[in-house]
């Protein structure tokens, strides 16, 4: 533990997590990553997970239920369909999330999503701030709760609150085409911290504060609307260590097996992604029809093993993506299937991380080829399931967070499907001493950025900023 964190009796303030979401520690493997890792820091220090119970209700009750997991605590409030609808269908899906992956056009704006965002928010931040206690940390996370430090700050919060961006920060021209960008900017300064997944996205925020908001820059602290906070970037990593564990148990191995083709030089190339139009996924369909077109040899040998559950299926612009891809592998699969192969195999469901860990390990490339993505789980899920004895390759989008720490995969752009066929041929006949030296280099990089130095060096960085008010934050 860094020194940092104890206070005066050796205790480390108690922690308040805050997303849309609230996952019981039962379902947390099927969470992901981000659900793992809270739950992992409020075992060990105790604490407080507060958000949406994931629940609709007709008349959603105004205080949380409280449930008891251990030494953890868990506070929901249901939502109503109105609610949902402005705030999570529409606000945050429909408007900040394809405009933060830089899909103007998809970009809905609707005052009427704004304004139940905004409802929203401030209620739930009302019903966090009676359950919350002098010394907490507050860690607030992702797009759907920009202004929940402000919300809690109109309560008079005075407790250290940070928060995570997940996905990535646009560039200042796409975030100024938001009509409420002013406000929601203004709202983020109610934090101490600001935590990004790049370099890259610190520097865009600190360019829009800059030359929007006329921000004073001071090491890693920004001065704008009379209120200092720290921006940094803090890489989400994953438990590489136990993900390696997860791909040698017998549900994967069984998994394995099912995947695995033994007959020589045949290849399982994977992709896994929840079905978004951000995941470059009919992209990725198109550069497997460029390999097949280019390489002849890859004939009844190659395969893409796609595993897309449908995700955020009552937003329209999801269900044309899901149309848009059976429409093209069954293109694909037309012109080139055999009586005993076919070249795609999609998959349009959700698999348990045992069995996920299983299907990474038995395909020799992992494809993951977002168009723009904040991190990318699934990239170093892929190099942490491997044998390191005889490991796959990942072809990765330079477009995504994880490419600025994955510098040993290929890197790609996913735009270009020449490019894309390529590296996968290349990945095909890489020797085995290659891939060997790149996924050790892969994997390091996993182990020292886990998930456990992600948790711990934000709380330390939100430790050490001062109270909102005061004139210090670290830098
Ligand atoms: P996502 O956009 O959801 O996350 P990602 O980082 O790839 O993207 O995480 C997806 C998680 O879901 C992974 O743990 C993966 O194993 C799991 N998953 C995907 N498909 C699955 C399937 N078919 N069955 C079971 N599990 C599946 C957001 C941001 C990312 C950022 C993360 C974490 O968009 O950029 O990396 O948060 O910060």
């Amino acid at each position: 533990m860094s020194p940092a964190l104890r206070k005066a009796g050796g205790q480390r303030p108690r922690l308040v997590a805050v997303s849309n979401r609230v996952v019981h520690p039962r379902g947390a493997a099927r969470g992901g990553g981000l659900a793992v890792a809270l739950l992992d820091a409020l075992r060990e220090r105790g604490g407080l997970w507060f958000g949406w119970s994931g629940q609709i209700s007709d008349q959603p009750d105004s205080r949380p239920a409280v449930a008891e997991a251990g030494p953890i605590r868990l506070a929901t409030l249901d939502l109503s369909q109105a609610e949902h609808d402005a705030y999570y269908n529409g606000f945050a899906n429909r408007c900040l999330w394809p405009l933060f992956h830089l899909r103007l056009d998809l970009a809905a704006f609707d005052p009427q999503h704004y304004d139940g965002y905004m409802r929203v928010n401030r209620r739930l931040a009302g019903a966090l701030w009676p359950l919350l206690q002098d010394e907490d940390q507050v860690w607030i996370h992702d797009y759907h709760l920009l202004p929940f430090a402000e919300a809690l700050r109109e309560q008079r919060a005075r407790q250290q609150i940070g928060f995570f961006l997940h996905i990535p920060f646009p560039v200042p021209e796409m975030l100024t085409a938001l009509p409420h960008y002013r406000e929601l900017m203004r709202s983020l300064f109610s934090y101490d911290l600001l935590g990004f997944q790049t370099e890259d996205d610190v520097q865009r925020f600190r360019d829009c504060a800059v030359r929007e908001f006329g921000a004073q820059l001071r090491g890693d602290s920004v001065t704008a609307f009379g209120r200092r906070l720290v921006a940094k970037a803090f890489p989400i990593g994953i438990d590489a260590r136990e993900f390696a564990q997860l791909a040698t148990s017998p549900a994967a191995r069984l998994e394995f097996q099912r995947v695995r083709d033994p007959r020589p030089g045949r290849t399982v190339i994977v992709g896994v992604d929840r079905l978004d139009y951000t995941k470059g996924i009919p992209e990725r369909f198109q550069a497997m029809e460029r390999l097949l077109e280019r390489y002849p040899d890859t004939h009844g040998q190659v395969e893409l093993l796609q595993i897309a559950p449908t995700s955020r299926g009552e937003v329209p612009e999801y269900m044309a993506i899901r149309e848009q891809l059976e429409r093209i592998a069954g293109h694909i699969n037309g012109l080139y299937a055999q009586l005993d192969w076919a070249p795609i195999r999609y998959i349009n469901r959700p698999l348990g991380r045992r069995q996920l860990a299983g299907i990474y390990r038995a395909s020799r490339i992992g494809l993951v080829t977002p168009l723009r993505d904040g991190m990318n789980l699934v990239a170093k899920e892929y190099v942490a399931a491997q044998d390191p004895a005889d490991p796959g390759v990942l072809v990765l989008s330079r477009f995504a967070g994880a490419a600025q720490q994955m510098r040993a995969a290929l890197i790609v752009s996913p735009y270009d499907a020449t490019a894309v066929a390529d590296a996968l041929q290349t990945a095909r006949y890489m020797p085995l001493e290659e891939r060997r030296n790149r996924h050790a280099e892969l994997m390091q990089g996993l182990l020292r950025n886990d998930a456990g130095a992600w948790r711990e060096s934000f709380l330390d960085a939100l430790q050490r900023c001062s109270a909102p008010g005061e004139e210090s934050p670290a830098s």
